[in-house]
C-alpha cells in the first residue's frame, strides 16, 4: 500500500477515502470488524454530508480496502481517538492508550523510510512518544539494530469542522510538525495531493501545541458568550441583544452563547494545556469550567418554570452536540434531557430530526416525536439545538408555550 491509515472514524475515514480517490493505495485499518466490514461494502457507519459518495467512490476505484490489521505500507496516518481520564478535582487527563496501540501494531510491518504521522490530537510530546513506542516494539519483537533515524515521524493535525469536514479537508490550511524537517517537508509533500491550501512546516510540539491552541481559544471565546448570558439574565437583560450591537464595534466578535460546550474537541483538548502546566493555565482551566456548567444552569431554568406546574410536559429539541449534525457524544442537549427526564412528574417529549431511535439513556424516560408535535402537546419549549428544521415551527403555538431558547434561535 501506499498509505495505511489506522482508525476509520470522523477523521481516519475522509482521509483515507480522500487519499484514495487521488489514486493511492489504500488500507484503512480498524479495531471494530463491523466498521471494517461496512466499508468494504462501499457504505459509512458515521453522518457526514456527502462522505457516503466519496466513500463509495474510493471503495469502488479499488484504491481503498478496510482491514482489522494494518500491511506493509510507505505511510502510517494513525488517527485514533484521544480520550481523557478525570481526576477527582474535575480537571482532565489525556489517555493515550489508543494511539500507544495504534503505533505497536505497525512495528510488524513498518520499513526503513516510512513516514508514520499522527493526527490525533494529542498532548505536546507525543510525536515523540509515538517514536519511543515505535522503536520499544521493534526492539521487542527482535529487531534490536532499529533505529528511530531510519523513519520520519510528524504530526500532522486535522482542523475540520464536523458538518463541513469534505469542503475542510481540501481547503483548510495545514500544519505539518516535524521531529525532522525532512520528516514535515514529506508529510507537506503527501497531504499537496488534495489540499489546495497552504501547508507550513514546524516542529512536531509546535504542531501540537498550535491544535490545542485553536480549540482553547474558540473554548474561551465561547465561556465568554456563555458567561455573558448568565450576567445578562441576572440583570434581567437580553444578551443576544447585547451581543448584537457590541458586534458592530470593529474589534469585537463575540461568539453565541448555548447550553454548554460539546462534541469530543473543544470541550476536551483545553484540558491538555491545563494538564500540562495547570499553574499558568488559569483562564482555559476557569472557560472550561464556565462552560461546564452551562447545563446545570440551563437545568435550574428549566426546573423554575417546571416547578410552576402540576405535571408539566415539556419539549426538548434537539439532543445533538451542534445544529445540524447527528452526533450526540458529550453533548450538553443529551445531558440536560437526561435530567429533565428526572423532573418529578414531569412528561418529556425530545425532538432530534436525526435520529430514528432514543439514546439507551433516555429509553422508556422520553419520548421521541416531531418537532411540531412536541410542541403542541408542551408547555415548556425547551430549544437546546439550533438545527434549521426548527425555524420553521409553528409561531403562534410557540407563542403559547413557556420558552427556554438557549441558543437565542427564535430571536
Ligand atoms: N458552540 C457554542 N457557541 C458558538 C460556537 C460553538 O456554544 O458560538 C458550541 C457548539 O454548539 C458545540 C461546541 O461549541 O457544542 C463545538 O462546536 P464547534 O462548531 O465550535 O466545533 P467542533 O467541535 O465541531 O469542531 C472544532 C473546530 N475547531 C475550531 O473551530 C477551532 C474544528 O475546526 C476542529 O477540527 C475540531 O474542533 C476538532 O476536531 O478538533
Amino acid at each position: 500500500y501506499d498509505i495505511c491509515v489506522l482508525g476509520l472514524g470522523y477523521i481516519g475515514l475522509p482521509t483515507a477515502s480522500i487519499f484514495s480517490t487521488k489514486g493511492k493505495k489504500v488500507l484503512g485499518v480498524d479495531v471494530v470488524q463491523s466498521v471494517v466490514d461496512t466499508i468494504n461494502d462501499g457504505r459509512i457507519h458515521i453522518e457526514e454530508p456527502d462522505l457516503d459518495l466519496l466513500v463509495r467512490a474510493a471503495v469502488q476505484s479499488g484504491n481503498l480496502t478496510a482491514a482489522v490489521a494494518p500491511a506493509v505500507a510507505d505511510v502510517f496516518i494513525i488517527a485514533v481517538p484521544t480520550p481523557f481520564d478525570e481526576r477527582e478535582d474535575g480537571s482532565r487527563v489525556p489517555d493515550l492508550k489508543y494511539v500507544e496501540a495504534a503505533t505497536r501494531s505497525i512495528a510488524p510491518v513498518v520499513k526503513p523510510g516510512d513516514l508514520v504521522i499522527l493526527e490525533s490530537t494529542s498532548p505536546v510530546g507525543t510525536t515523540e512518544k509515538v517514536r519511543d513506542w515505535l522503536i520499544d516494539e521493534l526492539v521487542k519483537q527482535g529487531n534490536t539494530e532499529a533505529n528511530e533515524k531510519d523513519y520520519h515521524f510528524v504530526h500532522c493535525p486535522e482542523r475540520i469542522l464536523p458538518g463541513q469536514m469534505l469542503k475542510e479537508l481540501v481547503t483548510n490550511d495545514r500544519i505539518s510538525g516535524g521531529l525532522t524537517p525532512e520528516a514535515a517537508q514529506k508529510a507537506k509533500e503527501l497531504y499537496e495531493c488534495f489540499c489546495t491550501a497552504e501547508i507550513f512546516l514546524t516542529d512536531a510540539r509546535s504542531a501540537e501545541m498550535s491544535k490545542l491552541t485553536e480549540n482553547s481559544f474558540r473554548d474561551v471565546n465561547i465561556a465568554f458568550a456563555n458567561e455573558l448570558s448568565m450576567v445578562c439574565d441576572e440583570l434581567d437583560m437580553d444578551v443576544w441583544e447585547v451581543i448584537k450591537l457590541s458586534n458592530r464595534h470593529p474589534r469585537v466578535n463575540i461568539l453565541n452563547p448555548g447550553p454548554g460546550v460539546g462534541g469530543h474537541c473543544i470541550a476536551v483538548d483545553p484540558w491538555f494545556i491545563v494538564d500540562a502546566a495547570p499553574e499558568r493555565a488559569r483562564l482555559i482551566r476557569t472557560a472550561r469550567e464556565v462552560n461546564e456548567s452551562k447545563p446545570e444552569y440551563v437545568l435550574a431554568q428549566i426546573q423554575r418554570k417546571a416547578d410552576r406546574l402540576k405535571d408539566p410536559v415539556i419539549a426538548c429539541l434537539g439532543l445533538a452536540f451542534k445544529a445540524n449534525v447527528d452526533d450526540l457524544r458529550e453533548s450538553p442537549a443529551l445531558d440536560i434531557t437526561k435530567q429533565v427526564a428526572g423532573i418529578e412528574g414531569a412528561r418529556v417529549l425530545v425532538a432530534e430530526p436525526h435520529i430514528t431511535e432514543l439514546p439507551k439513556a433516555l429509553e422508556g424516560k422520553c419520548e421521541l416525536m416531531d418537532a411540531e408535535d412536541a410542541i403542541k402537546a408542551a408547555d415548556i419549549v425547551v430549544l437546546l439545538v439550533d438545527h434549521k428544521s426548527f425555524a420553521s415551527l409553528s409561531k403562534p403555538v410557540l407563542a403559547e408555550r413557556m420558552i427556554i431558547d438557549t441558543r437565542g434561535f427564535w430571536k
